[in-house]
């Protein structure tokens, strides 16, 4: 078996990259640890504390966003961080090459109820036109991403990763902390049967999302001519993972609630890394009309809706927004 420092050199990931990646699937190891001890480590309930998105955060939030921050500002190569539970940049180092963004604990309403959650993260190049604590740092689209990746702290915790190249899947040895490469690459099937949407929020969709997913309900005996079964985790992490295991669509679309009338989940650390990690299995990823990595991002905590998976299946969606 290869393990993650070894297939990293044999992709001719630069050092820095590499030692960046290492440093990230470390900290993973240890916030594995605690998940798998659950109630035992004291990380479970609430931290009484609420984001800049006016999310409560979990304790579990908090110990995962420290532990990563903490991790990458010692890096000298990372000049900046952004998270999900941070409201502003975080300035690093000022020679770093790199800037980094994550989530770092996704799906946090599973959290304690012993479902999957994970962690997602995503690397940039720095700019060096711009302040280092500036938010203009990761105003840049997503096809500038040199790094994508997430892990899930499931039955057993993998990382998904791509460098630019295939998208490939690790699992780790929780006594060792390393984790060994168990897929050279995930490839999503064009077409699929599975779709993944909260369907607690259909009277909000858009008219077309409306209809498009009243086809797949359908099934054989509408126009679409063939059944979908749905699957629904509640983290994005589970719900894109199945999706690369085994083909599917996932959904998170606009709505016309307030709060999520460009989507529910952000462009930055969660949208952008996910898009990547499934062009790179050969699937698509939409917001709508547009690639998801083709948007330039406008706020630091934007939100966009998220269609991604099976390449005609997204198409089908996208034709149906223009
Ligand atoms: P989080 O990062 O605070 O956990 O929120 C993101 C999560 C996604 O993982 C998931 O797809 C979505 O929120 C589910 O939200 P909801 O249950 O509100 O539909
Ligand atoms: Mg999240």
């Amino acid at each position: 078996m290869i393990d993650l420092a070894r297939q990293l050199s044999v992709d001719e990931t630069p050092n820095t990259l590499a030692e960046l990646i290492m440093k990230l699937a470390d900290v993973s190891g240890e916030i594995a640890a605690k998940v798998r001890l659950g109630a035992l480590s004291g990380v479970l309930g609430s931290a009484g504390e609420q984001n800049v998105q006016g999310e409560t955060q979990k304790k579990l939030d908090v110990i995962a966003n420290d532990m990563l921050k903490e991790a990458l500002l010692s890096l000298p190569q990372v000049r900046a961080i952004a998270s999900e539970e941070e409201d502003n940049v975080v300035a690093a180092n000022h020679g770093g090459a790199y800037i980094v963004a994550f989530d770092p604990l996704d799906g946090s309403s599973n959290i304690d109820i012993n479902g999957q959650i994970g962690t997602i993260f995503t690397v940039y190049p720095a700019r060096d036109e711009v302040a280092c604590d500036s938010s203009d740092q990761f105003a840049q689209p997503g096809r500038s991403q040199v790094c994508a990746g997430y892990m899930l702290y499931g039955p057993s915790t993998q990382m998904a990763l791509t460098t630019g190249g295939a998208t490939r899947l690790y699992t780790l040895v929780p006594d060792k902390g390393v984790y060994q490469l168990t897929e050279t690459e995930l490839r999503i099937p064009a077409d699929c049967q599975e779709f993944a949407i909260n369907m607690a929020n259909q009277r909000h969709w858009a008219p077309a999302t409306q209809a498009y997913i009243s086809g797949l309900q359908e099934g054989s005996a509408g126009h679409r001519g063939k059944d979908f079964n749905m699957r629904w985790n509640g983290a994005m992490v589970g719900d894109v993972h199945r999706v690369l295991m085994r083909g599917g669509i996932f959904l998170y679309p606009a709505n016309t609630q307030s709060k999520v009338h460009k989507g529910k989940l952000r462009l930055l650390y969660e949208a952008n890394p996910m898009a990547l990690l499934v062009e790179k299995a050969g699937g698509k990823a939409v917001a709508g009309a547009e690639n998801i990595l083709d948007i330039l991002p406008d706020q630091l905590h934007q939100r966009v809706p998220v269609i991604l998976g099976a390449e005609n299946e997204v198409g089908i969606f996208q034709s149906l927004s223009r």
